[in-house]
């Protein structure tokens, strides 16, 4: 019997709903192998616990979760708690604790999907995002706050070994796919430090990967190719804050927000790795059981896949592939169904 200790995080909002939802689907798929088991143990950790006890995660927190196999999380972000604040304390104290440097963000249209963007059936991309210093690195401050001559301060830190390693990593992805294209997008015509550190340290690595076909972008212009020639691009890296903006883009070209996963890696093994679908929580649809679960459920691919389940992660790919192309869809891909519907769906799909 292979056995998974996961941990479950399940967050605020919409994330309670999908990742209830992508737990049922993994159960299913380890009752259909036989040989496969997943320990769940569930963590509370959301802005509904800071509101009551003051704190997302409480001391030795993450000393707990990492001894688990894996982290499977939700999603972050409350009416009543500060975005800067919940987003800090919850998943970036994860991500940047356990050294989750490598965010991974893959994108293409499912089956059934529509995408609106004429030419998306040519997505295939997959964006990886610095996930550990840069926009993010929690550097600056303010002063005379809430005085006229107030300011305030936001210093983007990117280091030799930050950006070296998560190009390293891109390359790799790149290789190990049909294409191996690698798209380096930054900002580096107008911001000319870290970013022309970035475009540097790029082509000396390219140099150990002459295999790899590479282009570069500035981050303003690749918006653009992303919608008129997605077929020009595979593999794209660039830093925390412009990945993020372009894997919400890619998501929507792609149809939908709820549908994209996320992998935060910890590429040394060092530390669990956290999955988690790339939307937030959704507080406008929460508790309504219409969010789309299929973010939920390709996250628990990447995440068997991570756990060296690829045979088991086909097959789910292959049932959510099966799912879309049904045309049953939640209400963002202009359908009725619920979160339920498309849950038991797939699970019946998967024990069939
Ligand atoms: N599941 C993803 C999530 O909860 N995201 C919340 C969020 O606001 N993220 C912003 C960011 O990661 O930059």
């Amino acid at each position: 019997m292979r056995s998974h200790r996961i941990a479950v995080i399940p967050g605020d909002g919409i994330g309670q709903e999908v990742i209830e939802a992508g737990k049922k689907v993994l159960s299913a798929l380890a009752e259909k192998s036989g040989d496969l088991r997943f320990e769940f143990v569930d963590f509370d950790w959301s802005s509904q616990r800071h509101l009551e006890k003051g704190e997302y995660i409480p001391a030795g927190g993450l000393d707990e979760l990492s001894r688990f196999d894996a982290i499977y999380f939700g999603a972050v972000g409350s009416q009543d708690v500060p975005d800067h604040i919940s987003l800090w304390e919850l998943r970036l104290a994860i991500c940047q604790g356990f050294d989750q440097y490598a965010n991974v963000r893959p994108a293409r249209v499912l089956p059934g999907v529509n995408s609106r963007l004429k030419g998306a059936e040519d997505i295939d991309w997959i964006i990886v995002r610095e996930n550990s210093e840069g926009e993010y690195s929690g550097n600056g401050g303010r002063v005379h706050q809430g005085f006229p001559d107030e300011v305030g301060t936001e210093v983007s830190v990117f280091t030799r070994k930050g950006v070296e390693r998560i190009h390293r990593f891109a390359f790799q992805l790149a290789q190990s796919r049909p294409r191996k294209q690698l798209t380096l997008v930054t900002k580096s015509n107008a911001q000319r430090y870290g970013m022309v550190l970035w475009d540097e340290v790029f082509f000396e690595v390219a140099k150990d990967y002459p295999d790899v076909s590479i282009d570069r972008e500035l981050v303003d212009a690749v918006t653009t190719r992303m919608v008129l020639k997605p077929e020009t691009m595979d593999v794209i890296v660039a830093t925390n804050l412009h990945a993020d903006i372009l894997s919400d883009l890619a998501a929507a070209l792609s149809g939908s927000l709820g549908i994209a996963p996320t992998a935060n890696l910890n590429p040394a093994g060092t530390f669990p790795s956290m999955f988690e679908p790339i939307h937030g929580s959704a507080f406008d649809i929460a508790g309504k059981g219409i969010a789309n679960p299929v973010g939920s459920f390709w996250t628990a691919a990447m995440m068997l896949e991570h756990l060296g389940e690829s045979t088991v992660a086909e097959r789910l790919m292959a049932a959510i592939e099966r799912l879309t192309a049904s045309g049953l869809q939640t209400k963002d891909l202009g359908g009725t169904a619920t979160t339920r519907d498309v849950t038991q769906a797939i699970c019946a799909d998967i024990e069939r």
